[in-house]
């Protein structure tokens, strides 16, 4: 075995905090002891991220609200509450499940170790440690809560936004819209005759297709156009600079390639289409008010028989 490389770790370490993009990555310190806590602020500081101490564990949730960590930080021994009891505690709660729990400690027996974190936590780390390997150490786990977080805002099903994250994004666009003065179009789309697929060919087969026009919108739409499952077999898509004329010549393109697919159900072969309605926001209505433009459309195409997108 090669001996470990430590200027290479070091090399390779710069390379990766200079691919760290986005906001940095927010560690929360919870130690008793001030200086020490001081010292790996700074030490994670220089490596770009950003960090709180607290000294004070009872205010822990409360930090935690406010500065959406990705990290915890969190010492054993503390006075007023151990830090095993207080990684329970924030357990209990499902928002918490994002943020990675390391023991930071000088407790060097391995059975309390474990203890530790088979009450709670992720990780242990003992005191000392290198600047170095605790950078590594924070680093990696600060990454895998930030995708893990990610994952979680996301559908399951299909990857998309959720219902209250696409409204967001919509009424985002409509505040860019009356600056720009430049359209955007928000669309909403329904498959058609659903229940009847699901009845026919299982709710399996059901879901398939769900997440194959999740795929096909993703692959028609751009970069800069939020896309969002609004509901069971209904998406919503925010097209930013685009007329409701141009939207609806890229959804009925969509539409003829959907209706084009053929899926599978153990020997059956069968299609689906879907309806659009599409509204087209001017910089003064309300984005609750679009969504409710859009649906009107929706239900003229689903009224003159479906398959079909209306503005
Ligand atoms: P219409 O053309 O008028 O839209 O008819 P429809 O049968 O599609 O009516 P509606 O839009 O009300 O149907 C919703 C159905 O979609 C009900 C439910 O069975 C099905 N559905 C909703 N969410 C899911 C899901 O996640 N997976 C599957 N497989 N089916 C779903
Ligand atoms: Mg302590
Ligand atoms: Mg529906
Ligand atoms: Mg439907």
């Amino acid at each position: 075995v090669r001996p470990l490389d430590i200027t290479q770790l070091e090399n390779s370490l710069e390379r990766c905090l200079d691919r760290q993009q986005g906001e940095p990555f927010r560690v929360l310190i919870v130690d008793d002891d001030a200086e020490l806590a001081a010292r790996y602020s700074l030490v994670l500081r220089n490596a770009q991220m950003q960090v709180q101490i607290l000294t004070e564990p009872t205010r822990v949730l409360e930090t935690m609200r406010s500065f959406n960590p990705e990290v915890l930080l969190l010492d054993v021994n503390m006075p007023d509450c151990s830090g095993p009891e207080l990684a329970q505690m924030i357990r209990l709660h499902d928002e918490w499940l994002r943020v990675t729990i390391i023991y930071l400690s000088a407790e060097t027996d391995t059975h309390r170790q474990m203890a530790a974190l088979l009450k709670a936590g992720d990780d242990f780390i003992t005191k000392p440690i290198s600047d170095t390997a605790l950078v590594a150490a924070v680093y990696s786990h600060a990454q895998r809560a930030r995708s893990l977080s990610t994952a979680l805002a996301r559908d399951s099903l299909t990857g998309l936004l959720k219902h209250a994250d696409i409204k967001e994004q919509l009424a985002l666009e409509v505040q860019r819209t009356t600056r720009t003065g430049k359209p955007a179009s928000v669309v909403m789309l329904d498959l058609d005759h659903f229940k009847q697929i699901n009845d026919t060919y299982g709710h399996a087969a059901g879901d398939n297709v769900i997440r194959a026009l999740a795929n096909l919108l993703r692959q028609r739409l751009r970069r800069i156009d939020s896309l969002g499952r609004y509901g069971g077999e209904e998406f919503v898509a925010v097209l930013p600079e685009c007329s409701a004329l141009q939207a609806r010549r890229i959804f009925d393109e969509i539409r003829v390639r959907f209706a084009a697919l053929s899926f599978n159900a153990g020997d059956q072969e069968f299609r689906v289409t879907f309806s659009a309605g599409i509204c087209e926001a001017d910089g003064h209505s309300a984005s609750g008010l679009l969504l409710e433009h859009a649906d009107q459309a929706l239900y003229v195409a689903k009224h003159n028989g479906r398959n079909q997108v209306q503005i």
